[in-house]
Protein backbone atom coordinates (compact mmCIF):
# COMPACT_ATOMS: atom_id res chain seq x y z
CA UNK A 1 0.00 0.00 0.00
CA UNK A 2 2.88 2.46 0.51
CA UNK A 3 5.23 1.49 -2.32
CA UNK A 4 8.12 3.73 -0.72
CA UNK A 5 7.20 3.98 2.68
CA UNK A 6 7.41 0.51 2.76
CA UNK A 7 10.97 0.56 1.49
CA UNK A 8 12.48 2.70 4.64
CA UNK A 9 13.99 2.10 7.93
CA UNK A 10 10.51 3.06 9.68
CA UNK A 11 8.54 0.94 12.35
CA UNK A 12 5.98 -1.27 9.31
CA UNK A 13 2.72 -2.46 9.81
CA UNK A 14 3.67 -5.62 9.12
CA UNK A 15 6.27 -5.39 12.32
CA UNK A 16 3.05 -5.00 14.79
CA UNK A 17 3.12 -9.66 14.40
CA UNK A 18 6.72 -9.89 14.93
CA UNK A 19 6.70 -9.11 19.10
CA UNK A 20 10.35 -9.64 18.94
CA UNK A 21 11.76 -6.72 17.24
CA UNK A 22 13.50 -4.37 19.56
CA UNK A 23 12.72 -0.75 19.92
CA UNK A 24 15.49 1.64 18.85
CA UNK A 25 17.28 1.83 15.54
CA UNK A 26 15.85 -0.11 12.37
CA UNK A 27 19.78 0.25 10.41
CA UNK A 28 23.19 0.76 11.61
CA UNK A 29 25.18 3.78 10.70
CA UNK A 30 27.38 2.55 8.21
CA UNK A 31 30.87 4.83 7.52
CA UNK A 32 30.03 8.19 5.50
CA UNK A 33 32.74 7.16 2.45
CA UNK A 34 29.73 3.95 2.14
CA UNK A 35 27.35 6.42 1.62
CA UNK A 36 26.15 7.08 -2.57
CA UNK A 37 28.35 10.16 -3.26
CA UNK A 38 25.87 10.99 -6.25
CA UNK A 39 22.82 12.90 -6.38
CA UNK A 40 19.20 10.76 -7.20
CA UNK A 41 18.36 10.87 -10.39
CA UNK A 42 15.66 12.98 -11.22
CA UNK A 43 13.03 13.20 -14.33
CA UNK A 44 15.24 14.59 -17.10
CA UNK A 45 13.66 18.00 -17.22
CA UNK A 46 14.49 18.45 -13.86
CA UNK A 47 18.08 19.16 -11.70
CA UNK A 48 18.72 19.90 -8.19
CA UNK A 49 19.82 23.03 -6.94
CA UNK A 50 20.73 24.22 -3.03
CA UNK A 51 18.48 27.07 -2.18
CA UNK A 52 20.70 29.44 -0.08
CA UNK A 53 18.78 30.87 2.66
CA UNK A 54 21.14 33.72 3.41
CA UNK A 55 19.87 35.24 -0.35
CA UNK A 56 17.26 37.38 -0.39
CA UNK A 57 16.45 36.22 -3.87
CA UNK A 58 16.48 32.45 -3.20
CA UNK A 59 14.16 32.93 0.14
CA UNK A 60 11.86 35.20 -1.99
CA UNK A 61 11.56 31.62 -5.09
CA UNK A 62 11.01 29.57 -1.73
CA UNK A 63 8.55 32.09 -0.09
CA UNK A 64 6.75 31.98 -3.21
CA UNK A 65 6.73 28.34 -4.21
CA UNK A 66 5.47 27.57 -0.39
CA UNK A 67 2.93 30.37 0.04
CA UNK A 68 1.17 29.25 -3.61
CA UNK A 69 2.15 25.32 -3.14
CA UNK A 70 2.48 24.12 0.57
CA UNK A 71 0.04 22.38 3.17
CA UNK A 72 -3.88 23.17 3.35
CA UNK A 73 -6.91 22.42 5.33
CA UNK A 74 -8.95 19.47 4.00
CA UNK A 75 -11.71 21.52 2.94
CA UNK A 76 -9.00 23.86 0.88
CA UNK A 77 -9.92 26.85 2.56
CA UNK A 78 -6.80 27.93 4.48
CA UNK A 79 -2.98 27.55 3.72
CA UNK A 80 -0.18 27.87 5.11
CA UNK A 81 2.07 31.15 4.94
CA UNK A 82 5.21 30.97 6.61
CA UNK A 83 6.84 34.46 6.12
CA UNK A 84 10.06 34.83 5.06
CA UNK A 85 11.44 36.06 8.21
CA UNK A 86 9.96 32.63 9.31
CA UNK A 87 11.55 30.79 6.96
CA UNK A 88 14.94 32.08 7.88
CA UNK A 89 14.79 31.34 11.42
CA UNK A 90 13.35 27.54 10.62
CA UNK A 91 16.22 27.25 8.60
CA UNK A 92 19.43 28.45 9.98
CA UNK A 93 19.79 27.37 13.60
CA UNK A 94 23.39 26.52 15.19
CA UNK A 95 25.42 24.05 12.70
CA UNK A 96 22.87 24.31 10.11
CA UNK A 97 24.14 22.77 6.85
CA UNK A 98 23.42 24.68 3.88
CA UNK A 99 23.24 21.37 1.35
CA UNK A 100 19.89 20.54 3.16
CA UNK A 101 17.94 23.19 1.33
CA UNK A 102 16.99 21.23 -1.60
CA UNK A 103 15.59 22.85 -4.33
CA UNK A 104 14.52 21.29 -7.70
CA UNK A 105 14.12 23.23 -10.75
CA UNK A 106 12.57 22.89 -14.19
CA UNK A 107 16.13 22.77 -16.22
CA UNK A 108 14.72 25.26 -19.13
CA UNK A 109 12.58 27.76 -17.03
CA UNK A 110 14.87 27.76 -13.77
CA UNK A 111 11.70 27.64 -11.96
CA UNK A 112 11.87 26.38 -8.50
CA UNK A 113 9.32 23.38 -8.25
CA UNK A 114 9.66 21.50 -5.55
CA UNK A 115 11.81 21.42 -1.93
CA UNK A 116 12.79 19.92 1.18
CA UNK A 117 14.64 20.95 4.07
CA UNK A 118 16.66 19.49 7.03
CA UNK A 119 17.68 21.41 9.99
CA UNK A 120 20.19 19.15 12.72
CA UNK A 121 19.30 18.89 16.40
CA UNK A 122 19.57 16.67 19.48
CA UNK A 123 17.21 14.44 20.59
CA UNK A 124 16.45 12.68 23.58
CA UNK A 125 13.76 9.30 22.40
CA UNK A 126 13.42 7.47 25.81
CA UNK A 127 16.95 6.76 27.20
CA UNK A 128 18.88 7.51 24.07
CA UNK A 129 19.78 10.99 23.10
CA UNK A 130 20.57 10.78 19.42
CA UNK A 131 21.60 13.57 17.03
CA UNK A 132 19.25 13.83 14.09
CA UNK A 133 18.03 15.83 11.42
CA UNK A 134 14.13 17.52 11.30
CA UNK A 135 12.79 17.47 8.58
CA UNK A 136 9.86 19.66 7.17
CA UNK A 137 8.81 21.96 4.24
CA UNK A 138 8.57 18.83 1.74
CA UNK A 139 6.14 20.61 -0.87
CA UNK A 140 6.05 19.54 -4.92
CA UNK A 141 4.55 22.22 -7.02
CA UNK A 142 0.59 21.83 -7.73
CA UNK A 143 1.24 20.86 -11.48
CA UNK A 144 3.95 18.38 -10.26
CA UNK A 145 1.79 16.23 -8.08
CA UNK A 146 1.43 12.33 -8.09
CA UNK A 147 4.45 11.54 -10.29
CA UNK A 148 6.71 10.10 -7.41
CA UNK A 149 8.53 13.34 -6.97
CA UNK A 150 8.21 13.20 -3.29
CA UNK A 151 9.94 9.88 -3.00
CA UNK A 152 12.63 11.08 -4.45
CA UNK A 153 13.07 14.15 -2.36
CA UNK A 154 13.12 12.28 0.88
CA UNK A 155 16.00 10.03 -0.59
CA UNK A 156 17.72 12.89 -1.49
CA UNK A 157 17.53 14.46 1.83
CA UNK A 158 18.07 10.88 3.14
CA UNK A 159 21.09 11.52 1.32
CA UNK A 160 22.27 14.70 2.23
CA UNK A 161 22.07 13.68 5.80
CA UNK A 162 23.78 10.34 6.43
CA UNK A 163 26.77 12.02 4.31
CA UNK A 164 26.71 14.29 7.80
CA UNK A 165 26.94 10.89 9.62
CA UNK A 166 23.24 11.19 11.52
CA UNK A 167 21.27 8.21 10.93
CA UNK A 168 17.84 9.53 12.00
CA UNK A 169 15.13 12.19 11.85
CA UNK A 170 12.21 13.55 13.45
CA UNK A 171 9.22 14.87 11.21
CA UNK A 172 5.58 15.45 11.59
CA UNK A 173 2.76 15.05 8.46
CA UNK A 174 -0.81 15.71 8.32
CA UNK A 175 -0.67 12.37 6.42
CA UNK A 176 -0.80 8.90 7.77
CA UNK A 177 2.13 7.58 6.83
CA UNK A 178 4.15 4.27 8.48
CA UNK A 179 4.09 4.28 11.23
CA UNK A 180 3.31 7.49 13.70
CA UNK A 181 4.77 7.78 17.20
CA UNK A 182 1.98 9.84 18.11
CA UNK A 183 -1.07 11.18 17.06
CA UNK A 184 -1.79 14.66 18.37
CA UNK A 185 -4.99 17.11 18.16
CA UNK A 186 -4.68 20.77 17.49
CA UNK A 187 -6.98 22.83 19.34
CA UNK A 188 -7.81 26.19 18.61
CA UNK A 189 -8.38 29.38 20.97
CA UNK A 190 -10.16 31.93 19.36
CA UNK A 191 -8.87 35.60 19.65
CA UNK A 192 -10.90 37.26 16.83
CA UNK A 193 -14.40 35.35 16.40
CA UNK A 194 -16.55 37.64 14.63
CA UNK A 195 -13.64 37.23 11.65
CA UNK A 196 -12.70 33.58 12.25
CA UNK A 197 -16.77 32.97 11.59
CA UNK A 198 -16.82 35.17 8.66
CA UNK A 199 -13.99 33.36 6.69
CA UNK A 200 -15.28 30.47 7.62
CA UNK A 201 -12.90 28.87 10.17
CA UNK A 202 -15.33 28.83 12.95
CA UNK A 203 -19.16 28.35 12.94
CA UNK A 204 -21.25 30.57 14.97
CA UNK A 205 -22.83 27.70 17.59
CA UNK A 206 -26.58 27.25 17.42
CA UNK A 207 -27.41 28.42 20.10
CA UNK A 208 -25.78 31.49 20.35
CA UNK A 209 -25.35 34.91 18.47
CA UNK A 210 -22.53 36.55 17.32
CA UNK A 211 -22.50 39.42 20.74
CA UNK A 212 -22.55 36.20 22.96
CA UNK A 213 -19.27 34.87 20.98
CA UNK A 214 -17.45 37.87 21.03
CA UNK A 215 -18.08 38.55 24.85
CA UNK A 216 -17.28 34.38 25.26
CA UNK A 217 -13.45 35.37 23.99
CA UNK A 218 -13.28 38.68 25.48
CA UNK A 219 -9.76 38.91 27.35
CA UNK A 220 -8.77 41.52 29.27
CA UNK A 221 -6.12 43.93 28.27
CA UNK A 222 -3.66 43.50 30.85
CA UNK A 223 -1.95 40.47 32.58
CA UNK A 224 -2.59 39.54 35.69
CA UNK A 225 1.07 37.45 36.22
CA UNK A 226 3.52 39.82 38.50
CA UNK A 227 6.77 39.56 37.00
CA UNK A 228 5.58 38.31 33.38
CA UNK A 229 7.27 39.98 30.90
CA UNK A 230 9.31 39.35 27.43
CA UNK A 231 12.07 37.21 27.64
CA UNK A 232 15.11 39.30 26.99
CA UNK A 233 18.73 37.69 26.46
CA UNK A 234 19.83 37.72 30.03
CA UNK A 235 17.42 35.19 30.66
CA UNK A 236 18.84 32.34 28.27
CA UNK A 237 21.16 30.36 30.97
CA UNK A 238 17.90 30.23 33.74
CA UNK A 239 15.30 29.70 31.12
CA UNK A 240 17.67 27.13 29.31
CA UNK A 241 17.75 25.47 32.56
CA UNK A 242 13.99 25.39 33.45
CA UNK A 243 13.47 24.09 29.61
CA UNK A 244 15.72 21.36 30.18
CA UNK A 245 14.41 20.42 33.28
CA UNK A 246 10.77 20.49 32.29
CA UNK A 247 11.59 18.62 28.95
CA UNK A 248 13.29 15.83 31.07
CA UNK A 249 9.97 14.04 31.98
CA UNK A 250 8.60 13.13 27.93
CA UNK A 251 9.52 10.17 25.60
CA UNK A 252 10.56 12.31 23.10
CA UNK A 253 12.40 16.01 23.73
CA UNK A 254 14.68 18.13 22.28
CA UNK A 255 17.81 18.27 24.42
CA UNK A 256 18.72 22.14 24.37
CA UNK A 257 21.55 24.01 24.82
CA UNK A 258 22.07 27.71 25.72
CA UNK A 259 23.08 28.88 22.23
CA UNK A 260 20.17 26.44 21.22
CA UNK A 261 17.38 28.61 23.58
CA UNK A 262 18.69 31.86 22.63
CA UNK A 263 18.00 31.48 19.02
CA UNK A 264 15.14 29.18 19.18
CA UNK A 265 13.37 30.87 22.08
CA UNK A 266 14.27 34.84 22.07
CA UNK A 267 11.82 36.78 20.94
CA UNK A 268 12.07 37.78 16.61
CA UNK A 269 9.44 39.68 16.02
CA UNK A 270 6.76 38.75 13.81
CA UNK A 271 8.16 35.32 14.26
CA UNK A 272 8.89 33.86 17.70
CA UNK A 273 7.09 35.50 21.00
CA UNK A 274 8.70 34.24 24.39
CA UNK A 275 7.54 35.40 28.01
CA UNK A 276 9.37 34.75 31.70
CA UNK A 277 7.97 35.25 34.98
CA UNK A 278 10.57 36.42 37.21
CA UNK A 279 10.12 36.46 40.82
CA UNK A 280 10.48 40.00 41.60
CA UNK A 281 11.83 39.21 45.03
CA UNK A 282 14.19 36.39 44.38
CA UNK A 283 14.67 37.49 40.52
CA UNK A 284 14.30 33.83 39.67
CA UNK A 285 12.56 32.85 36.57
CA UNK A 286 9.54 30.43 37.59
CA UNK A 287 7.75 30.27 33.99
CA UNK A 288 8.14 30.18 30.85
CA UNK A 289 5.75 30.44 27.71
CA UNK A 290 5.92 30.82 24.02
CA UNK A 291 4.33 30.71 20.85
CA UNK A 292 5.18 31.09 16.87
CA UNK A 293 3.51 32.78 14.23
CA UNK A 294 2.68 31.38 11.29
CA UNK A 295 -0.26 32.84 9.13
CA UNK A 296 -2.80 31.18 6.72
CA UNK A 297 -4.08 32.69 3.22
CA UNK A 298 -7.65 32.70 3.27
CA UNK A 299 -8.76 31.35 -0.22
CA UNK A 300 -10.85 32.26 -1.98
CA UNK A 301 -12.70 35.38 0.21
CA UNK A 302 -13.69 38.39 -0.63
CA UNK A 303 -13.06 40.48 2.62
CA UNK A 304 -10.18 39.05 3.99
CA UNK A 305 -6.54 37.43 2.76
CA UNK A 306 -4.87 36.00 5.69
CA UNK A 307 -5.78 34.91 9.06
CA UNK A 308 -3.05 35.64 11.59
CA UNK A 309 -2.20 32.49 13.92
CA UNK A 310 0.00 31.85 16.76
CA UNK A 311 1.03 28.42 17.72
CA UNK A 312 2.21 27.30 21.40
CA UNK A 313 5.64 26.69 21.28
CA UNK A 314 7.51 25.86 24.20
CA UNK A 315 5.62 26.31 27.73
CA UNK A 316 6.61 25.56 31.46
CA UNK A 317 4.94 26.45 34.25
CA UNK A 318 6.79 26.54 37.58
CA UNK A 319 5.16 28.71 40.27
CA UNK A 320 2.20 30.15 38.01
CA UNK A 321 -0.60 27.77 37.57
CA UNK A 322 -0.34 26.67 33.93
CA UNK A 323 -4.07 28.23 33.32
CA UNK A 324 -2.90 31.66 34.48
CA UNK A 325 0.15 31.83 32.40
CA UNK A 326 -1.49 30.91 29.23
CA UNK A 327 -4.35 32.94 29.66
CA UNK A 328 -1.30 36.03 30.16
CA UNK A 329 -0.44 34.49 26.84
CA UNK A 330 -3.43 34.48 25.08
CA UNK A 331 -3.87 38.23 26.44
CA UNK A 332 -0.41 39.32 24.64
CA UNK A 333 -2.06 37.34 21.88
CA UNK A 334 -4.89 39.40 21.51
CA UNK A 335 -2.67 42.14 22.17
CA UNK A 336 -0.43 41.52 18.97
CA UNK A 337 -3.56 41.22 17.10
CA UNK A 338 -3.48 37.41 16.44
CA UNK A 339 -6.97 36.18 15.54
CA UNK A 340 -6.61 32.38 16.36
CA UNK A 341 -4.70 30.72 19.70
CA UNK A 342 -3.19 26.93 18.23
CA UNK A 343 -2.15 24.56 20.51
CA UNK A 344 -1.75 21.02 20.17
CA UNK A 345 -2.68 18.31 23.00
CA UNK A 346 0.99 17.78 23.52
CA UNK A 347 3.12 18.06 27.14
CA UNK A 348 0.87 19.31 29.86
CA UNK A 349 -1.79 21.26 27.45
CA UNK A 350 -4.37 19.62 28.09
CA UNK A 351 -4.30 20.95 31.48
CA UNK A 352 -5.44 24.57 30.26
CA UNK A 353 -6.89 23.95 26.80
CA UNK A 354 -10.53 23.41 28.07
CA UNK A 355 -10.29 25.44 30.85
CA UNK A 356 -9.12 28.46 28.55
CA UNK A 357 -11.37 28.01 25.71
CA UNK A 358 -10.11 26.22 23.49
CA UNK A 359 -11.98 23.68 21.45
CA UNK A 360 -10.61 20.76 19.43
CA UNK A 361 -9.83 20.94 15.13
CA UNK A 362 -10.61 18.44 12.78
CA UNK A 363 -7.59 17.04 11.55
CA UNK A 364 -4.68 15.27 12.95
CA UNK A 365 -0.91 15.77 13.37
CA UNK A 366 1.22 12.96 12.98
CA UNK A 367 4.56 12.23 14.40
CA UNK A 368 7.10 10.20 13.01
CA UNK A 369 10.88 8.95 13.63
CA UNK A 370 13.09 7.98 10.73
CA UNK A 371 15.15 5.09 11.45
CA UNK A 372 13.68 4.38 14.84
CA UNK A 373 11.09 1.90 15.87
CA UNK A 374 8.81 2.22 18.55
CA UNK A 375 6.08 -0.27 18.43
CA UNK A 376 3.71 1.13 21.41
CA UNK A 377 3.15 4.64 19.58
CA UNK A 378 2.96 7.28 22.80
CA UNK A 379 0.25 9.19 23.79
CA UNK A 380 0.27 13.21 22.95
CA UNK A 381 1.27 14.25 26.21
CA UNK A 382 4.50 12.18 26.06
CA UNK A 383 5.74 14.49 23.50
CA UNK A 384 7.97 17.10 24.58
CA UNK A 385 8.78 18.15 20.91
CA UNK A 386 6.94 20.56 18.76
CA UNK A 387 8.26 20.58 15.11
CA UNK A 388 7.84 24.16 12.75
C1 LIG B 1 4.47 13.59 3.54
N1 LIG B 1 3.87 14.71 3.97
O1 LIG B 1 2.76 8.46 1.04
P1 LIG B 1 3.94 5.80 -0.55
S1 LIG B 1 5.04 17.60 5.99
C2 LIG B 1 6.13 11.97 3.78
N2 LIG B 1 5.52 13.10 4.20
O2 LIG B 1 4.55 7.28 -0.73
P2 LIG B 1 4.26 11.80 -4.92
C3 LIG B 1 4.67 11.71 2.03
N3 LIG B 1 5.73 11.25 2.71
O3 LIG B 1 2.74 5.95 0.35
P3 LIG B 1 2.86 14.23 -4.27
C4 LIG B 1 4.00 12.88 2.40
N4 LIG B 1 2.99 13.10 1.53
O4 LIG B 1 3.54 5.31 -1.92
C5 LIG B 1 3.04 12.09 0.66
N5 LIG B 1 4.02 11.26 0.96
O5 LIG B 1 4.99 4.98 0.10
C6 LIG B 1 4.40 10.02 0.27
N6 LIG B 1 1.64 18.81 -0.68
O6 LIG B 1 4.76 10.80 -3.77
C7 LIG B 1 3.19 9.19 -0.09
N7 LIG B 1 3.80 19.04 2.47
O7 LIG B 1 5.39 12.67 -5.33
C8 LIG B 1 3.72 8.33 -1.20
O8 LIG B 1 3.14 12.65 -4.14
C9 LIG B 1 4.61 9.29 -1.94
O9 LIG B 1 3.17 14.70 -5.64
C10 LIG B 1 3.86 9.93 -3.11
O10 LIG B 1 3.94 14.89 -3.28
C11 LIG B 1 3.74 14.86 -1.86
O11 LIG B 1 7.26 18.64 5.29
C12 LIG B 1 3.81 16.29 -1.33
O12 LIG B 1 1.63 18.65 2.50
C13 LIG B 1 3.54 16.26 0.18
O13 LIG B 1 3.50 19.42 -1.79
C14 LIG B 1 5.21 16.84 -1.60
O14 LIG B 1 1.51 16.58 -2.00
C15 LIG B 1 2.77 17.18 -2.08
O15 LIG B 1 1.52 14.49 -3.71
C16 LIG B 1 2.68 18.58 -1.51
O16 LIG B 1 3.60 11.05 -6.01
C17 LIG B 1 1.38 20.08 -0.04
O17 LIG B 1 4.96 10.33 -1.02
C18 LIG B 1 2.43 20.37 1.02
C19 LIG B 1 2.56 19.26 2.05
C20 LIG B 1 4.19 18.07 3.47
C21 LIG B 1 4.39 18.73 4.81
C22 LIG B 1 6.73 17.73 5.86
C23 LIG B 1 7.54 16.63 6.50
C24 LIG B 1 8.07 15.76 5.41
C25 LIG B 1 8.75 14.51 5.90
C26 LIG B 1 9.30 13.67 4.78
C27 LIG B 1 9.91 12.39 5.26
C28 LIG B 1 11.29 12.62 5.85
C29 LIG B 1 11.96 11.31 6.22
C30 LIG B 1 13.32 11.52 6.91
C31 LIG B 1 14.42 11.93 5.94
C32 LIG B 1 15.81 12.06 6.58
C33 LIG B 1 16.26 10.72 7.01
C34 LIG B 1 17.59 10.63 7.65
C35 LIG B 1 18.52 10.18 8.13
MG1 LIG C 1 5.10 14.18 -7.63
Amino acid sequence: RHQFWETQPVGQYRDKENADLPDGSIEPATPPSEVKQEPYNLPSSYEWCTCDVNSEDAMAEIYALLTNNYVEDDDNMFRFDYSVDFLRWALRPPGYFPNWHIGVRAKTSKKLVAFITGVPARIRVKESVINMAEINFLCVHKKLRSKRLAPVLIKEVTRRVHLENLWHAAYTAGVVLPTPVATCQYWHRSLNPKKLIDVGFSRLGARNTMSRTIRLYRLPRETVTPGFRAMERRDVAKVTALLRGYLAQFSVAPVFTEADVEYWLLPLENVVNSYVVENPESREVTDFASFYTLPSTVIGNEQYSVLKAAYSYYNVSGATPIAQLMNDVLIMAKRCDYDVFNALDIMHNEDFLKELKFGPGDGHLHYYLYNYRMKEALKPAELGLVLL
